[in-house]
């Protein structure tokens, strides 16, 4: 196997809390991992990205960690993953883990050390600083969660950095001594046979010295006072020298506030750092709707936008560094809703067109659990929202300074809220969709009688079989790993067509964008007599010519 194996790999993403409950306790668990292996064996899939199943106090759904080498009972037992491990395993599936450390919880037993004491040898594990002579925290930084990032401890005098929510403090990755324990922990993992880790918010874990104020309103990501910090290359290498190098691992950064300029560092071929990185420019929102109120609410990008995001990322990482791929995850909106169309006519034709032009772009694809089924988002009433990142920003916007109304809030919410990808795994048409045979933690969706793995299966052109079609081209045309990536139309308002060229072949690929049905006649001069039809969601597309009919895509050999 190269070396690089991760060039021509699919990556699917698991939240384990929503994918199976396998224990009838209404939380998804290992133990239901376990039994849905097969499921994506048959997808096709290479690794799973899991999130966190590490013990951990939940106050942000396990991004908040109590223990790196234990299990949260939720979800079961160590013995229960290292079952999970090897079956996978035994499936040609690799296991990447989820790598949070940027901060740990507050119940962690470094951070209930080091807050007993300025002197106790763990309080500078973490970042506290002294108030300002008013007492106030030492800058304006604002939590990712809403509010202040400082967290005031009496028996120390001190505040403390919280990026997210005051039950994640940050580490202070300037203290050798964290460095050490984070890639001791790591190379633990490492040694139990796991193939990977994705790196949660790895961009901010080296802060500014003197902490400096970023621009007036900024939050936690803002500016570059807590994302790509002076001693950030110095750590990844540092942590590829002592732990990555030494096994044959897929890595992939979180990097908020990370540009394709800077990720060429961290995503550098020289194999120096990490293998990818996360980039978060297109799920941002549109430049021409943007948000007022962090996230919420704003529009996302047009798609001339998202075409330019795309092409500025694939030409200047070429030659130099690898991209990530992907429209969802557990933190975003679902895909289809957000730049498809999840009405009944057009679920399936959007969710298909945009894989189409998302996996055959140069990088490494990433499936979220659902994806490959085309699920939406949902509109449950405000009080079902349980994320700490909702309910913080509910409580700031709306209750206390009053910028947005409850109701544009709840659209908001319905519109770009996390939960959308945080509900339930859609397995069948049964009560609560085959996830769970109990109470279910989150809300199902509506639509699961409509929208679930068992039909999917059922149904020869489905979108999970699209998908798996997908990444069997991936894993079978070198064309798509190493080709040369070309954008056309850049002004075509609806079109999104590149080609993908190597010396023996050129592929074209094309995707309407829009509901409209739109001539292709600005793709006449790639039609050819050699037109080889490799996949597409109308079934009677043969060749370039005819118009795009609603949401169309397809990919062609062309020479
Ligand atoms: O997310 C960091 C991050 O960028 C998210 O805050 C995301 O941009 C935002 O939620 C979108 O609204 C990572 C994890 O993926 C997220 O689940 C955690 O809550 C966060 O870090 C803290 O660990
Ligand atoms: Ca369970």
């Amino acid at each position: 196997m190269n070396e690089k194996w991760w060039k021509n790999a699919v990556v699917y993403q698991i939240y384990p809390r929503s994918f199976k409950d396998s224990n009838g306790d209404g939380i998804g668990d290992l133990e239901g991992i376990y039994e849905k292996l097969d499921y994506l064996a048959e997808l096709g899939i290479d690794v799973i990205w899991m999130s966190p199943v590490y013990k951990s106090p939940n106050d942000d759904n396990g991004y908040d960690i109590s223990d790196y080498q234990d299990i949260m009972d939720d979800f079961g037992t160590m013995d229960d993953f290292d079952r999970v491990l090897k079956k996978a395993h035994s499936l040609n599936i690799k296991i990447m883990m989820d790598l949070v450390v940027n901060h740990t919880s507050d119940e962690h037993k470094w951070f209930i050390e080091s807050k007993k004491s300025k002197d106790n040898p763990y309080h500078d594990y973490y970042m506290w600083a002294d108030p300002d002579k008013n007492g106030n925290p030492p800058n304006r930084w604002e939590s990712c969660f809403s509010g202040s990032a400082w967290e005031y401890v009496e028996s120390v005098g001190q505040f403390y950095l919280h990026s997210f929510s005051r039950k994640q403090p940050d580490l202070n990755w300037d203290n050798p001594k964290v460095r050490e324990e984070v890639f001791k922990m790591m190379t633990w993992w490492c040694d139990k046979g796991i193939d990977g880790f994705r790196m949660d918010v790895i961009s901010m874990i080296s802060k500014y010295p003197g902490l400096p104020d970023g621009p007036e309103n900024g939050n936690g990501y803002t500016g570059n006072t807590s994302c790509d910090g002076p001693n950030i290359h110095k750590y990844l290498r540092e942590m590829n020298e002592k732990v990555l190098s030494k096994y044959r691992l897929i890595t992939v950064g979180e990097c908020p506030g990370v540009n394709a300029e800077q990720a060429k560092k961290y995503a550098n071929i020289d194999g120096s750092e990490l293998d990818m990185i996360f980039q978060f420019e297109h799920v941002s929102g549109s430049a021409l709707k943007p948000c007022h109120h962090g996230k919420w609410d704003g529009e996302a990008m047009t798609m001339p936008e998202l075409r330019a995001n795309f092409t500025k990322w694939q030409k200047d990482l070429e030659g130099c560094a690898w991209n990530s791929l992907f429209l969802s995850n557990h933190d975003q909106p679902r895909c289809v809703s957000r730049f498809g169309n999840d009405s009944e006519q057009y679920r399936e034709l959007s969710a298909k067109m945009l894989a189409t032009m998302t996996h055959f772009q140069k990088g490494t694809p990433y499936v979220y659990q659902g994806e490959e089924i085309g699920m939406t988002n949902v509109q449950f009433p405000l009080d079902e929202y349980g994320d700490i990142e909702v309910r913080n920003a509910y409580q700031d916007l709306v209750i206390k300074n009053k910028t947005i109304s409850e109701d544009d809030f709840r659209k908001a919410v319905w519109n770009k809220s996390r939960d959308n990808a945080r509900v339930p795994m859609q397995w069948d048409d049964s009560e609560n969709a085959g996830f769970t045979t109990g109470k279910p933690w989150f809300r199902l969706s509506d639509r699961y009688q409509e929208i679930n793995v068992k039909k999917a299966l059922e149904k020869n052109d489905s979108v999970f079989y699209y998908y798996k079609d997908l990444i069997r081209l991936r894993h079978g045309e070198e064309l798509l790993t190493e080709g040369d990536y070309q954008l056309l139309l850049p002004e075509d308002e609806k079109i999104f067509a590149y080609l993908r060229t190597s010396d023996k072949e050129q592929w074209i690929v094309v995707a309407n964008l829009s509901e409209d049905t739109v001539s292709t006649e600005g793709l006449a001069k790639y039609v050819s007599d050699k037109e080889d039809i490799k996949i597409t969601n109308y079934k009677d597309r043969t060749g370039i010519k005819a118009d795009l009919r609603p949401y169309e895509a397809f990919m062609m050999r062309i020479r």
